[in-house]
This record gives structure tokens, C-alpha cells and sequence, in this order.
């Protein structure tokens, strides 16, 4: 079997996903999701003009040799924009994988660890009361973990918050927005909000929070110690993750569990937090950190040190790479958790996928490869359109760290 064409796909059904389909002489075709927030069109081109003519002919069941092709064969290595770009043709040739063995991907992976794939959802509201009435929605929805964000008092608009109802969408203009941060104001705030969800829902829910990469590690761990009371199963990117020595001094202050990674793309940006287990959860994704082939060696190595996955799962990461991130995670032995916010229905029609949620649950697809395709002519139908993610800058216009 060969590859004789890979398609680029750039559509924007409620916000913009980039997809790579691959094609083959048996007629065997495999997508790969390959977006990549507020920078679609870079991994677009690094994919048409570099990646695409380099495929052609190769045999698709080279999985692991095509990999290393593409990381070694670049010479410039890491990075989102070629992690994104190698994460699509992997999770790609996986699906064909799949399909040719008439297998589900995650049996390529072992079979199942466990039933299904625990997922948290996300209750967000301007106010502590508003939020009470998110979490409680979820928790009739069956879910069994949820994350708390709210608006903090004085600040106008905070990053994770929706406007209204609908699933909140971070990148909202062509050219970045921008918002006001005060340290002060969010710690003073956070830990109340928490002590009445705990009050409200007692003390069997996970609850999980979002820093957004805002605090220095000093603050995260007053915020980390603050939180012990209400035991949240992580405490999400306290600081920017540049600086993997930031976790130690996180870690001597607080047992409230930390997880980062979801802008991380590769093992080589968290081999430190993961061998000196200054984390708990690992976020990275099989869209940004390689897909599938790489992803698992990064859970792999966590796995040995007692880390487990808590996958990135917000609406900028297409069906397609949720139902390759589902295969994994039924798959592995350190599950932790996956992210789910469900996609609009624009997003579902053009996206069509056979996993699904059930109890709290998601279960990945049982047809041969991933489970999912896209329905090109539908995709056409929405041109892409320019949305950054915002900046933030404190309140005398310092330009925060993100
Ligand atoms: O900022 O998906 O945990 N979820 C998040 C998201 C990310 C966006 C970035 O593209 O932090 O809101
Ligand atoms: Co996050």
C-alpha cells in the first residue's frame, strides 16, 4: 500500500480546525487533526509545502519510521507548529492502521485498561453562585469531575469564563484582545468559591481549577495551600511551564496535585517535571505533542514515576484528535483523566465520530481506526476566519506572563 495524496483541510464550523486526510492507492484513507490555536494557517503550510510532498509513495504501515523521518528529517526539532504537523500525519496513519487490521486503534494499543474514560467538564460563571448551578448541571449530567472557574470581583472578563451559556471560545478576534489581571484580586477570590462548592456538593465530586499559567510559583504555592481544604484533584498550569525548576518550589509548599502540559509538545519538554514527579497529571495532547506514537512514550515514561494522563481536551482540539486521545486512554495503565467540552453541532456535522458519552464516561468508537472522519463538502462550506487568543496585562499595562 502507498499514499498517493494527503489532503489539508482549513475550516471554521463555529471556530477554526486545520485536518490532514491521507489517501491511499487501496482507497484506505486515515485524517490526522492537526489545529492549532490562534496559528492554524502556519501549521497548514509547514504541512502543503514541506510535509505533503515528502509522503507521497511511502508505505502508510511505517508508522514509527515515518515519525522519525519527520522529527529527525526537519532538523529543526520540538516546537508546536511541527509537533502539530508530525501529530497529524501520525494519528493519520494510525487510523489506516486500524482500518486495515478491521481494529479499533485502541486494540492496536494493548486493549482496554479499564470500562471508560473518565472525563471532567467545565462550570464556568461570572459569579460563586452562578457556578453552584454549572457544577450541579454536570453533576446531573452524570459527570463525576468538574472544573470550577468564575469571574473574579473588580476584573472585567476572565480567561475560562464564558459570556453566556454557551461553552466558553478564548480566541475571539483577529487581532489579540486584551484583558486585566490582578494577582491580588484572583487570590483573594478563589479559595471562597471552592469552600461553597465543597459546602454545596459535599466531598465526593472531583474538582479540579485552571490557573492559566498566571502565577509566579511563590503564589501558586500559597494558592495550592490555600485549596488543601477543598481537595482538588489538580490545580492546572499554576505557572508558565518554561521553567520546569518553578515546580519544585511549588511542590515543597502544597499537596494539592499539580498538572501542566497542554502547550508542552514533546518529551523533551517534560522529562524534568516527570522524573523528579513534581507533577501529578501530564496534559499533553496527541494534536500537539506528536500524536499517538509520541504521546505514549511520554505517558509511558510518566507511567514510571507515578505520573498519570490528564489529557487536553478544550474545543480547539477537534473531534478527530479526541477520538485518537480516547484510544489512548482507555489503553494506557496511567489514566488519569480526559478533558471534554462537547463541540458544537456545526462542529459535530463535519466531524462525524463514534464515540460518545455516556454516565460520566467516554467511550472511544469500536469501528475499524479511529472512529472519525470529515465530511469535506460540509467543511467547505465554512471559510476559515482570523481569532487570536487574548493577552492579559496587569492593571498599570504590564503585559502578564500567559
Ligand atoms: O487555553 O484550549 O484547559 N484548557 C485550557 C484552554 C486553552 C485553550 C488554548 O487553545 O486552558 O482554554
Ligand atoms: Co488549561
Amino acid at each position: 500500500m502507498r499514499i498517493t495524496e494527503a489532503r489539508v483541510v482549513v475550516t471554521c464550523p463555529g471556530r477554526n480546525f486545520v485536518t490532514l486526510k491521507i489517501v491511499t492507492d487501496e482507497g484506505v484513507t486515515g485524517v490526522g487533526d492537526a489545529t492549532l490555536n490562534g496559528r492554524e494557517l502556519a501549521v497548514a503550510a509547514y504541512l502543503r509545502e514541506h510535509v505533503v510532498p515528502a509522503l507521497i509513495g511511502r508505505d502508510p504501515a511505517r508508522i514509527e519510521d515515518t515519525w522519525q523521518y519527520l522529527y529527525k528529517g526537519a532538523y529543526w526539532r520540538r516546537g508546536p507548529v511541527t509537533m502539530t504537523a508530525i501529530a497529524a500525519v501520525d494519528t493519520a496513519l494510525w487510523d489506516i492502521k486500524g482500518k486495515v487490521a478491521g481494529l479499533p486503534v485502541y486494540q492496536l494499543l494493548g486493549g482496554r485498561s479499564r470500562d471508560g474514560v473518565t472525563v471532567y467538564g467545565h462550570a464556568n460563571a461570572e459569579t460563586a453562585d452562578g457556578v453552584l448551578t454549572e457544577v450541579a448541571r454536570y453533576l446531573d449530567l452524570g459527570y463525576r469531575a468538574v472544573r470550577v472557574q468564575t469571574g473574579v470581583p473588580g476584573l472585567t472578563g476572565t480567561y475560562g469564563v464564558s459570556a453566556g451559556a454557551a461553552p466558553y471560545e478564548p480566541a475571539d478576534a483577529a487581532v489579540p484582545s486584551e484583558t486585566t489581571w490582578s494577582t491580588r484580586r484572583y487570590l483573594a477570590h478563589v479559595p471562597s468559591v471552592f469552600r461553597r462548592v465543597r459546602e454545596e456538593f459535599g466531598p465526593h465530586v472531583m474538582l479540579l481549577h485552571d490557573v492559566h499559567h498566571r502565577l509566579t510559583p511563590i503564589e501558586a504555592a500559597r494558592l495550592g495551600a490555600a485549596l488543601e481544604p477543598y481537595d482538588l484533584t489538580w490545580m492546572e498550569d499554576p505557572v508558565p511551564a518554561e521553567l520546569q525548576e518553578g515546580f519544585r518550589l511549588i511542590r515543597q509548599h502544597t499537596t494539592t496535585p499539580i498538572a501542566v502540559g497542554e502547550i508542552l509538545t514533546s518529551v523533551w519538554d517534560c522529562h524534568g517535571l516527570i522524573t523528579e514527579q513534581l507533577i501529578d497529571y501530564i496534559r499533553a495532547t496527541v494534536v500537539h505533542a506528536g500524536g499517538i506514537t509520541h504521546l505514549r512514550r511520554i505517558f509511558d515514561l510518566a507511567a514510571l514515576h507515578h505520573v498519570r494522563s490528564g489529557s487536553h481536551g478544550a474545543t480547539d482540539l477537534s473531534p478527530v484528535c479526541m477520538a485518537a486521545a480516547l484510544h489512548l486512554d482507555i489503553s494506557i495503565p496511567n489514566f488519569g483523566l480526559q478533558e471534554y467540552m462537547s463541540h458544537t453541532a456545526e462542529t459535530d456535522a463535519v466531524f462525524p465520530h463514534g464515540y460518545h458519552f455516556a454516565d460520566g464516561y467516554l467511550h472511544p468508537a469500536e469501528q475499524p481506526g479511529l472512529g472519525v472522519d470529515i465530511d469535506e463538502d460540509l467543511a467547505a462550506r465554512y471559510p476559515y476566519r482570523p481569532a487570536s487568543l487574548p493577552v492579559a496585562r496587569l492593571e498599570d499595562g504590564t503585559l502578564h506572563s500567559w
